[in-house]
């Protein structure tokens, strides 16, 4: 079965995604999401000079090989934009192979453990009370995990808030707006958002909060205890990732779980932290992580240290990456719950879903593959739109983390 074609489509239905699309000469095509949020020209460019050439003529069953051809073959390795064109090649190859087989694509990954995938919301406020009532709204809709964000009294921005009534999307066309960050107010701040949403609700549902890399080790360390009477499901994203043995302070002062790696694109970013069980849930997202077969991989690693499957799905990853997380998730032992952040419609003028939400969890259908479709004639109704993620400041105008 040979590659005959492959091409990048960029559109920009309510914000940009890159989709590749292969198709064989058996009449069968893949399609792969090769969306970096802020970066998505650089990963089109990669494809397109670096990759697309070399892919004709390859037998599209070959994953495997494939896979290590674009990875040990780039010679220079790893990083997102790398990685994310991996991550679309392999996507688009698992879909072709479930197409071929007529199977969908979690069957390929050794069948079901479980009928339907927990999700988590986004409860977000300006306020403490408006985050307060967003959780209060997200249980009406039946969730059973809710991540809970607010503004931070004092600080001129925070992570997560949405601009107005529009749905948050933290890339803004141009270039990067400066934002203004203090860790120590947030440090004060949120047990009392914590607290008021156990007190007004209880513990019968999952807990989530992400840090969003603004925490040095040690402020993380005291953060994660101050919540423990909180009983988080987990808090994300509590230091900057790099520095992998940086997890270990936190560790060593409390049991918060922890979830981390969103922003990493290969096993080598976790392998302190699974192996020295520094974290509790794997973050790194198949679109951005070296696709089905890397995360196969990963996942792998992690059962062995009961670390649990987490994965990134925040609207900047396409509906593809989407409903491959959740074959994923279907499939894995080691899986702990799946974020859910509905796209826009007019994404879904666009991408042709095999997924659904209902009270708190996702299902997917049976179709081959992966199961999501383009509509390239609708795709051109939305061209791309430059768009930068933002910067964060310190008000003494040091370069923090956004
Ligand atoms: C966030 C993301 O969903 C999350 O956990 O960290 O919203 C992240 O800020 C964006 O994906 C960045 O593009
Ligand atoms: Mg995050």
């Amino acid at each position: 079965m040979k590659i005959v074609s492959a091409k990048v489509i960029v559109c920009s239905p309510g914000r940009n995604f890159v989709t590749l699309k292969l198709e064989t000469d058996a009449g069968v095509y893949g399609l792969g999401d090769a969306t970096l949020n802020g970066r998505e020209k650089a990963v089109v460019a990669y494809l397109e000079e670096h990759c697309l050439p070399a892919l004709i003529g390859r037998d599209a069953r070959n994953i495997e090989d494939i896979w290590h051809y674009f990875y040990r073959g780039a010679y220079w390795r790893r990083g997102p934009v790398t990685m994310t064109a991996i991550s679309a090649i392999d996507m688009a190859l698992w879909d072709i192979k479930g197409k071929a087989l007529g199977t969908p694509l979690y069957n390929l990954l050794g069948g079901k453990s479980r009928e339907r995938v927990m999700v988590y919301a986004h409860a977000t406020g300006k306020e403490l009370g408006d985050a307060v009532d967003a959780v209060g709204k997200a249980r009406d809709e039946g969730f059973v995990a809710i991540r809970v964000q607010s503004s931070v009294p004092g600080v001129a921005s925070s992570y997560g808030v949405p601009k107005g009534d529009r749905a948050y999307e933290p890339a803004q066309k141009g270039v990067a707006e400066e934002q203004v960050w203090e860790t120590a107010p947030y440090l004060r701040y949120l047990p009392k958002l914590m607290d008021r949403v156990r007190s007004t609700y209880g513990f019968d549902f999952h807990l989530l909060h992400d840090v969003h890399h603004r925490c040095t080790p040690s402020q993380a360390a005291r953060l994660a205890k101050a919540m423990e009477p909180f009983d988080l499901f987990w808090l994300e994203d509590p230091v900057a990732g790099e520095l992998q043995e940086g997890l270990r302070m936190i560790r060593k002062h409390s049991t918060t779980p922890i979830a981390i790696g969103e922003v990493f694109n290969s096993i080598y970013d976790y392998t302190t932290l699974i192996t020295e069980q520094l974290i509790d849930y794997v973050r790194m997202p198949i679109v951005h992580g070296g696709g089905i077969t890397h995360l196969q991989k990963v996942a792998a690693l992690a059962a062995v240290y009961h670390v649990q499957m987490g994965f990134h799905g925040a609207t900047d990853l396409s509906p593809i990456n989407f409903a491959a997380s959740l074959h994923f998730d279907l499939a894995v032992n080691n899986f702990g719950v799946q974020e859910y952040m509905p796209h826009v419609d007019p994404a879904f003028d666009v991408f042709k879903v095999n997924y659904k939400f209902e009270r708190g969890y996702c299902t997917i259908d049976d179709k081959p593959g992966i199961g999501v479709e383009i509509d390239e004639e609708k795709a051109k109704k939305y061209p791309y739109v430059a768009a930068s993620l933002p910067v964060a400041r310190r008000t003494d105008g040091t370069m923090f983390h956004w």
